[in-house]
């Protein structure tokens, strides 16, 4: 699959419509993410780390949201993980083709499974790594509760979830200036205020993040024994829960 440089709110004229994961963005998506969510480098080159310290013989690691499977690339290129089920789960199929295009190429003759669904209606079980990376922002938020409950109830006591997100900081003077910074930083990857603008009316209402205390309040809820923030960059924020 070619991978293009993304100018898809480069347009003036058309209406940028809601956000959605379709065959346009699948063609721009690495491109588009390494350029708009600072440390994304970082934290999937981390999750593969975390994930082999974690990942136990004869369990699953789940990959929620795969897209076109950086995480399970990352995860996949360790020892540790080879007698692992690596599952990658995306309810896109332009991302899912797109993904196995891009595993066969990278990781040929590594046996990764691909599942299309939705995230909040399936059942998973016997997980030893749980990774949802800038996946859960685009769940309803009355949803993220049962989702997170569910992942739990597949764990054993000390199992790992890795949960990367867009964040919304408190108070709301930090929250603007951390907003500002990421378009200042998006600005320097080469986006015009124009596609700023555009991007940001697109994900209004689809993208929803949330407090680091709610999403640490959420975690504790669904069971898990403890979590903490392992990176940060403005905005965007990654935490470690243990089962
Ligand atoms: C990465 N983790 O490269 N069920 C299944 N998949 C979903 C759902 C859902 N309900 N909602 C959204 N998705 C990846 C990046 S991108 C983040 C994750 C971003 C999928 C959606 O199709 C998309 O592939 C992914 O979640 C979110 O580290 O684009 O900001």
């Amino acid at each position: 699959m070619k991978s293009s440089r993304d100018t898809l709110y480069a347009d003036t004229l058309a209406d940028p419509g809601l956000f959605t994961f379709d065959q346009a963005v699948v063609g721009v998506f690495p491109d588009m993410i390494q350029r708009s969510v600072p440390g994304y480098a970082t934290v999937i080159a981390m999750t593969g780390l975390l994930a082999a310290r974690h990942a136990r013989p004869g369990t699953r690691i789940y990959d929620l949201g795969c897209s076109l499977g950086a995480s399970l690339i990352s995860v996949a290129r360790y020892q540790e993980t080879t007698d692992c089920e690596i599952i990658g789960i995306d309810n896109s199929e332009a991302m899912l083709a797109g993904c196995r295009e891009t595993l066969d190429r990278e990781l040929p003759g590594r046996d990764i499974a691909l599942e299309y669904g939705d995230i909040t209606g399936l059942s998973y079980s016997n997980a030893s790594v749980c990774i949802l990376n800038y996946t859960l922002q685009f769940i309803a938020i009355d949803q993220r509760l049962a989702l997170l409950e569910a992942l739990r109830r597949a764990m054993a006591p000390g199992d790992v979830l890795i949960l990367s997100e867009k964040i919304e900081l408190q108070p709301a003077s930090m929250n603007r200036l951390m907003i500002d910074m990421h378009h200042d930083f998006k600005r320097a990857q080469g986006y015009s205020d124009l596609e700023i603008a555009r991007k940001r009316q697109a994900l209004e209402n689809v993208l929803l993040p949330e407090t680091r205390d709610a999403h640490i309040e959420r975690l504790q809820k669904a069971g898990f024994s403890h979590c903490d923030f392992w990176f940060q960059c403005y905005n965007f924020a990654s935490l470690i829960a243990i089962a």
